[in-house]
This record gives structure tokens, C-alpha cells and sequence, in this order.
């Protein structure tokens, strides 16, 4: 296949054209067709999405050159239905190879969609594109990641991404739920931002910590009243540990890898390793201004400074934010940090501009 430059890769998204109505612009780089219902009664969705060098920011001016799908960190939300027929075209416009891998999802006779790098396909050449057709079985919390060189593009590049299928029949837990809350959790070494093709080596000293990629005072609240039903979808994205607490409240730990567990577990800490993902119910029930962050002490510091990393804060509505030493009292809220309005839209492939870095050419 000839070598594809970024604009090259647009416009062939543009000739599959009543494919892909919604790349309308030339700096579009995810994309997604109008789902259809195949004869099997299946929803059927088709996705375009490019990976590019891309500088985005952790907190302050420390930056990170990431390879980063659709130009953002984390990478855009897939979320279909249980069963769902997926197909998503992957355009590779960085310099090194990589692939995607489905992390979850059972690929139950397209063992060659899995992702792997010489074991299920060849990488995907810089230029070249590669298309991924399955299943999307079974439903929960899933996430995408590449699997090329996984120590660095995984650990330090920022490639990965939420992937939700949702369950034909909702458990009655699930039916509870008034808002739906997507939070990965990752760590970066720093000696490596601007080294792209190295690190993620035995030694490296992770020295930044993020909740969907920023570190605090980046991340965001969430805002909630009392009554709500939260669930909260934790990932453990990168290869760090992240013992992730909420002050004042007991949570139920629901799901565990997107399967049910047969009764959640009260608690009011979960440690997500590597690869995991718990989701957790939060029920509002006491109302104030709540904490929630990592328990590994270094794990709330930006480099040698403390407070930043994983912490966030739990803000209920009516109380007030005006205290002048409330550093957040006047904080620009952004609502689909967690992408929690994307989650409410139609199945579909969900970019979320807050993530987005600077294109490195
Ligand atoms: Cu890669």
C-alpha cells in the first residue's frame, strides 16, 4: 500500500464518502458512519481513526510526546451495544509501527482482529492503514491500547482508550445508575517526554500521574447532588498500581474486568493494577466537598512537588465554593471530563476536544 501523508489519509476517509459523512473537515482524525442494522438484527457501527505524533500536556509545562489516536490523550470513547458488528480502520501517521489491541473483548473466531504484533498481524507500517472487524463481546468496561512495543507506547506515549459495551439486560445495579463516569489512571517517567522511540525500560522513574491524563490542579470535580448513583469506570491503563480512595462515603465495588461480580464488595479503597478495570457504585448520600485520590503517597505529587497526581474532588451541589482558601471555588468546569455527556449520546465513536494536544509535524 503506498505511504499515506495526514491529509492523504483524510481524504480517503472522504472517497468511502457515504461511509463516513461526518469527516467534513480536513483536520477531522476520528470519524464515525450512522449505525445500521445488518439482517442479523445486529447494530452494525463503521469507525475511522488516525494515529498522530502529538505534544500533550500532563499539568503546568510539562509536556509529553505521545503517538496519540485521533490527536487526544486519552484516545476517543467507542461505546456500542452488546453484540454489535464493529469495524474500525486504523491510519498510522507517525514514524513507527503499532497496532491496536481490544483489550476484553473475546474476538470469538477473528483471532487475527487481537492486535498483536507478529502473532496475530504485522504491525501497521507508518502510512499504512489497517482495518479491524469483530465482535463487540461481551459487555462491560473495556479499553483499547497499542500492543507494539507496549513498555513504551503503552506506559509513556499515552495509546489507549475507553471501549463500553452495553449489556443486552442491564443488572439491577446498572438500572440504578444516574450518571456514568470514565476515569484511567496512568503514570509517566519524565526523562523520556521528548525522546519518542525510547523508554519505558526497568528503572524508570514515574514522576507524573494522571487521572485521564491531566494531574492535579488539571483534572476536574465531579459534580454531583445528593441522590445520585454514580458509576464510577476505573482503569488501570498504564503499568502502575493505583489504590484509589474516596473520603466519606462507603462505594460498592460492582464489576470487576466488566463482568458483574455474583455480590458487589463495600469498601472505601480498591487497588487497580495494570490492565484492570473496576467499576464502583457511589451513592450520594452525604452531602459536602470529598476527596477521592491515590493512596500511594508519591502517586498525589507532580515530580518532586507535592500536591498534584491522582486527586480529585467529590463536589456536591449547595455547598457552597466560596471559601477563599477553596483553591477550586472558581475552577472552569468542564462537564465531559469524565466523559459523562458523551456516555449519555448515541452508540458511536466520541472525541472529547479536552484531550486534545498540539500535532507535532
Ligand atoms: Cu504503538
Amino acid at each position: 500500500m503506498p505511504k499515506l501523508t495526514r491529509r492523504d489519509a483524510v481524504l480517503t476517509s472522504l472517497a468511502a464518502a457515504g461511509a463516513l459523512p461526518v469527516l467534513s473537515s480536513a483536520s477531522a482524525s476520528a470519524a464515525s458512519a450512522p449505525s445500521t442494522s445488518t439482517s442479523t438484527g445486529r447494530a452494525s457501527h463503521k469507525f475511522e481513526m488516525n494515529i498522530e505524533d502529538t505534544r500533550i500536556t500532563l499539568v503546568g509545562n510539562q509536556t509529553f510526546h505521545t503517538f496519540a489516536f485521533a490527536g487526544q490523550v486519552p484516545a476517543p470513547l467507542f461505546h456500542v451495544g452488546e453484540g454489535d458488528l464493529v469495524e474500525v480502520t486504523v491510519n498510522n501517521l507517525t514514524t513507527l509501527p503499532h497496532s491496536i489491541h481490544w483489550h476484553g473483548i473475546l474476538q470469538r473466531g477473528t483471532w487475527q482482529m487481537d492486535g498483536v504484533p507478529d502473532m496475530t498481524q504485522l504491525g501497521i507500517q507508518p502510512g499504512d492503514s489497517f482495518t479491524y472487524k469483530f465482535v463487540a463481546e461481551p459487555a462491560g468496561t473495556m479499553w483499547y491500547h497499542c500492543h507494539v512495543n507496549v513498555n513504551e507506547h503503552v506506559a509513556t506515549r499515552g495509546m489507549w482508550g475507553p471501549f463500553i459495551i452495553d449489556r443486552k439486560r442491564p443488572t439491577p445495579i446498572e438500572r440504578e445508575i444516574t450518571g456514568d463516569y470514565i476515569m484511567m489512571f496512568s503514570e509517566w517517567a519524565s526523562a523520556w517526554a521528548d525522546k519518542p522511540g525510547q523508554g519505558g525500560v526497568p528503572g524508570d522513574v514515574f514522576d507524573f500521574f494522571t487521572i485521564n491524563g491531566k494531574s492535579f490542579p488539571e483534572t476536574q470535580p465531579l459534580r454531583v447532588k445528593e441522590g445520585d448513583v454514580l458509576r464510577l469506570r476505573l482503569f488501570g491503563a498504564g503499568g502502575g498500581f493505583h489504590s484509589i480512595h474516596i473520603h466519606g462515603h462507603v462505594f460498592e465495588i460492582a464489576f470487576k474486568d466488566g463482568h458483574p461480580l455474583p455480590a458487589p464488595i463495600k469498601a472505601d479503597t480498591v487497588l487497580v493494577g495494570p490492565g484492570e478495570r473496576y467499576d464502583i457504585i457511589l451513592r450520594c448520600d452525604n452531602p459536602g466537598r470529598w476527596m477521592i485520590h491515590d493512596h500511594i503517597d508519591h502517586h498525589t505529587m507532580n515530580g518532586h512537588t507535592p500536591h498534584g497526581g491522582v486527586m480529585t474532588v467529590i463536589e456536591y451541589d449547595g455547598i457552597p465554593r466560596d471559601q477563599p482558601w477553596y483553591h477550586w471555588g472558581h475552577k472552569q468546569f468542564v462537564p465531559d471530563f469524565y466523559y459523562e455527556q458523551s456516555l449519555k449520546k448515541p452508540h458511536g465513536i466520541h472525541t472529547n476536544p479536552t484531550f486534545k494536544g498540539t500535532p507535532i509535524t
